[in-house]
């Protein structure tokens, strides 16, 4: 693979090598990246990439899109089959646009929303002011519980009755925990506004039946694909038959041009991956896989946010071990093991130095790592963060990191 990249651009070859190297030698812990299968991967290089395609399937604005139709109805069909949407839109470029659509096809600018604040788990797209999401609605924030640091949903209750958004959205970027969609539902119902998820994290869970699926009775659902999922970067919208054309028409024309047709093959083949028997399996051992890391973790020591985890991801309040989030994420890196720095519920530093980190388990569990190894990763983590200031244990730690790894090599 990549010989012609070799011929052509020797240094971005060897860059591309350097990446694939890094991520085979290290313990990648960040939550929100996995591996894609190499099917995935060659679907990505593909011929598709030439094709422009506006429109949708059967009513396109180019000629020459017989072959390309068929793949973005696959794609459709399997989605569809996988969440039991009763409508997908696969072209969204990624999470953001995905959410930006969502949002133009069922409000008006300035229209009340509410969603989780980013520093207790939410998303820049869920209504924080530096983001287009703040600055077009009126989003209200709702905020997590200051004793459990989970959601109180008898209080979300009370605040979207109180302010009645037009809009209700759940779905977190780092909540441990599982979601109650269902409460979603009932609260968004007597208020009377639109409930809506960005499942973007827990997407393959929710495909892998182990966490509770909000798509077959939420009015619309947006998730990126590279996630949990284990597709390529992109995003996917599912929604009710009343909403698909205003979704659609928010996708395109509204917001993006042609789609990428070589990431929509590459999303149908990902699908067709997830609709196979073993991702419950695969779904269930990153949950698993996570659960031992975080009690592993809890041994030595840390505190969990929200005090363990029920998904892919945990929040480690690492401050109360004398590291600050930032301090956390170097001597960590430096040991070959990536994570991000993250604030925490009620954060007293800044998003630039917070309390947390954030880790997760999808990329190990899809190197086949189990429950044992998840011990020897806390261990590593502790003794490098132990060792935070002393660049030449980290490094012997990045070598013993290297050699475990090495063990669970994804591509050869
Ligand atoms: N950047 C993603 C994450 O890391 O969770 C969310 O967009």
């Amino acid at each position: 693979m990549f010989e012609n990249v070799k011929k052509v651009d020797p240094l971005i070859y060897d860059y591309i090598l350097a990446e694939k190297e890094r991520q085979m030698e290290g313990i990648e812990l960040i939550p929100s990246e996995n591996l894609v299968s190499p099917a995935v991967l060659e679907a990505l290089g593909s011929y598709l990439t030439n094709k422009y395609s506006e429109g949708y399937p059967g009513r396109r604005y180019y000629g020459g899109n017989e072959v390309v139709d068929k793949v973005e109805q696959l794609a459709i069909d399997r989605l569809k089959q996988l969440f039991g949407a009763e409508h997908a839109n696969v072209q969204p470029n990624s999470g953001s646009p995905a959410n930006m659509a969502m949002y133009s096809a069922l409000l008006n600018v300035g229209d009340k929303a509410m969603g989780l604040k980013l520093t207790e788990g939410g998303h820049l797209t869920h209504g924080h002011k530096v983001n287009f999401s703040g600055k077009l609605y009126n989003f209200v924030q709702y905020g997590v519980s200051k004793e459990s640091e989970m959601l109180d949903y008898d209080e979300i209750r009370k605040k979207v009755l109180e302010e009645k958004p037009k809009l209700l959205l759940s779905g977190y970027t780092a909540y441990p925990r599982n979601i109650d969609f269902k409460e979603f539902r009932s609260i968004a119902d007597e208020a009377g506004c639109y409930c809506v998820a960005d499942i973007a994290h827990i997407a393959g869970l929710c495909a892998g039946g182990v966490h509770e699926n909000p798509v077959p009775y939420f009015d619309v659902v947006t998730t990126t694909t590279h996630k949990t999922l284990r597709g390529p970067r992109s995003a996917v919208i599912m929604c009710k038959n009343e909403f698909s054309e205003k979704i659609d028409k928010a996708v395109f024309p509204g917001l993006q041009g042609g789609p990428h047709e070589h990431v929509i093959a590459a999303k149908a083949i990902a699908f067709g991956e997830a609709l196979k028997p073993e991702f419950k399996d695969y779904a269930s051992q990153i949950v698993k896989n996570a659960r031992v890391l975080g009690e592993a973790l809890q041994d030595y020591g840390y505190r969990l946010v929200t005090g363990g985890t029920d998904n892919h991801l945990i929040l480690v309040d690492v401050r109360k071990s004398g590291v600050s989030g930032i301090e956390a994420e170097k001597a960590l890196e430096k040991a070959g093991i990536y994570c991000n720095k993250n604030t925490i519920p009620f954060e007293t530093g800044s998003p630039w130095d917070p309390s947390g980190i954030r880790i997760g388990t999808p990329v190990l569990t899809t190197r086949g790592m189990k429950e044992s190894e998840m011990k020897e990763v806390a261990s590593f983590m502790h003794l490098a963060l132990k060792n935070k200031d002393n660049d030449a244990k980290l490094a012997e730690i990045k070598n013993k990191v290297k050699l475990f790894c090495n063990n669970f090599i994804f591509y050869k």
